[in-house]
């Protein structure tokens, strides 16, 4: 199978019009075998988008419109260009506590208007340490399922995070990801096998120029999310570069 390769930048509350511009500059003269999404802060959505960088949104609301004061719409963000959407990054499960089922909801309300879902799943240190971790993922996982059944998959990416190795610094190795990624293939393979083999499984948490380069030959490892090291015009160029 031929899983095109996707490498993202998740800029997370950073970032300026500046870098906008910077980022573009980086990465538009060159041809990757990757493709490459940016997710900026939802004010930069347009810039991005007019630089003719593949752009999503890092939330979007459950909602469609209304009285939903300082949410993401996702219909406003495709309109500006947006054609991805992150949706139950670990921290907006943590800090923004939102639940599986609230994550399910964006998900399906991201499908309904025409953006993309990357669904991010990753377990805790602790949950890791408990030996909970496949658990905790087809958790995440099956939530999406039980609500909308598996052929909404179809036109979804799975971005695999280990919550302990965000922004620490602690990739997990190549093994360690290139395990939770099998499983979850095999979890998908259960559900549909012909899903499980097209679906673009990302890995984040860390990744770096050193270390993208092995994430990225694993079998089952189609590209990676990347926080940090996006906000680097050269890293992420190089990060780009290393997709197979
Ligand atoms: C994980 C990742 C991007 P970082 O959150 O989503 O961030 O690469 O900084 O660990």
């Amino acid at each position: 199978t031929t899983r095109k390769q996707i490498v993202a930048g998740n800029w997370k509350m950073n970032g300026s019009k500046a870098l906008v511009d910077q980022i573009s500059e980086a990465v538009s003269n060159q041809t990757f075998k990757a493709d490459v999404i940016i997710f900026p802060p939802a004010m930069l959505i347009e810039q991005a988008a007019s630089k003719g960088l593949t752009v999503g949104t890092q939330t979007v609301s459950e909602y469609k419109e209304g009285a939903y004061t300082g949410e993401v719409q996702a219909s406003l963000a495709k309109s500006l260009g947006a054609t991805y959407t992150l949706v139950g990054h670990s921290e907006r499960r943590a800090i923004y506590g939102e639940s599986d089922e609230d994550v399910a909801n964006k998900f399906a309300h991201a499908q309904e208007q025409g953006l993309t879902p990357i669904l991010c799943v990753g377990e805790t240190e602790e949950e890791r340490e408990n030996g909970q971790t496949e658990q905790v993922v087809a958790r995440q996982i099956n939530a999406v399922i039980t609500k909308l059944g598996v052929a909404a998959l179809a036109n979804s990416v799975i971005a695999y995070e280990p919550v302990w190795a965000i922004g620490t610094g602690k990739t997990a190795s190549p093994e360690q990801a290139q395990a939770v990624h099998k499983f979850i293939r095999d979890l998908l393979s259960d559900n549909d096998k012909q899903i499980a083999q097209s679906l673009q499984l990302l890995y984040g948490g860390s990744v770096n120029e050193q270390n993208s380069e092995l994430l990225f030959a694993q079998d089952d490892i189609d590209g990676g999310l990347i926080g940090g090291a996006s906000l680097k015009p050269e890293s992420f160029a190089a990060i780009c570069r290393s997709a197979k």
